[in-house]
């Protein structure tokens, strides 16, 4: 499609103003958001990590494009928070320690948002402890950890073992997900469960919590 692989181009070229005025073209053709997000942005991100592993481009031309996306995410935003407002549930989300990575969390948190469930966005490089502590202020059902970096992932190991530790960990359940992070890890860890894209980590919580 045309049009998608314009907004991907846009994005990998790191223009933003272009990637806001394409992405609301594509809602005025009435394309679905998982196409505009899967085959414009993630796409354009798939391609932008393999220049980068490659040495082609740096961590500037990599924030370039990952502030393009952000415009384009900003176009959809209302129509991914558009919904019932009767929440289904509560729920904390962060990305963990060390991990600036912010881009899927965020989306994560829209499309859960979106899907009706109340959303408390930490942050990132957020600690195990302000996890914890938010646990204890905000009482979630699940808390959704994100991480990006093969090196923060054992940031996220800890974050369940200090919630662990807390005597609330039978009161909420533990998601986590992110690029490097697979199934297996998460059973390691004793996370309770694993979403390897926003949307199928709305099903998840709709599983867990049913
Ligand atoms: Co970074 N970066 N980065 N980066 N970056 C990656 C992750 C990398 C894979 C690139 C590469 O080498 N190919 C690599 C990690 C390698 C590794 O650890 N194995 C990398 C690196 C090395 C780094 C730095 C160390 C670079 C440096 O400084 N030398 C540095 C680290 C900074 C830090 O965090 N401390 C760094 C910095 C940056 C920028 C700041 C420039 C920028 C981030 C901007 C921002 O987020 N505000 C950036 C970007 C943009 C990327 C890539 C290109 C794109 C990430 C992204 O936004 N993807 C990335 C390469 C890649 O992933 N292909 C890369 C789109 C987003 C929608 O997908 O975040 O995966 P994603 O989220 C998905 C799913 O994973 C899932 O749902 C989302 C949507 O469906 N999901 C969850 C995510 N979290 C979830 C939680 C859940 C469930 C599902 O909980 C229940």
């Amino acid at each position: 499609m045309k049009l998608l692989n314009e907004i991907q181009q846009a994005t990998i070229d790191g223009r933003a103003p272009e990637v806001a005025q394409l992405t609301q073209q594509a809602l005025d053709e009435v394309m679905s958001l998982d196409d505009i997000i899967n085959e414009g942005f993630i796409s354009a991100m798939s391609i932008i990590g393999e220049k980068f592993k490659n040495n082609e481009i740096f961590v500037p031309e990599m924030l370039i494009a990952a502030r393009a996306m952000k415009a384009g995410l900003k176009v959809l935003e209302p129509l991914m928070l558009a919904g019932e407002r009767k929440y289904l549930g509560k729920i904390i989300i962060g990305t963990v320690k060390g991990d600036l990575h912010d881009i899927g969390k965020n989306l994560l948190g829209m499309m859960l948002q979106g899907g009706g469930y109340e959303v408390i966005d930490l942050g990132v490089d957020v600690t195990p402890d302000k996890f914890l502590a938010a646990v204890k202020e905000h009482q979630p059902q699940v808390v959704g950890l994100s991480a990006l970096l093969t090196t923060t992932m054992p940031f996220m190991k800890e974050t369940v073992k200090v919630l662990g530790e807390s005597g609330l960990r039978d009161q909420i359940k533990i998601l986590v997900g992110g690029a490097p992070i697979s199934q297996r890890f998460a059973d390691e860890i004793g996370a309770d469960g694993y979403a390897a894209d926003a949307g199928s980590a709305v099903e998840l919580v709709k599983a867990v919590l049913s």
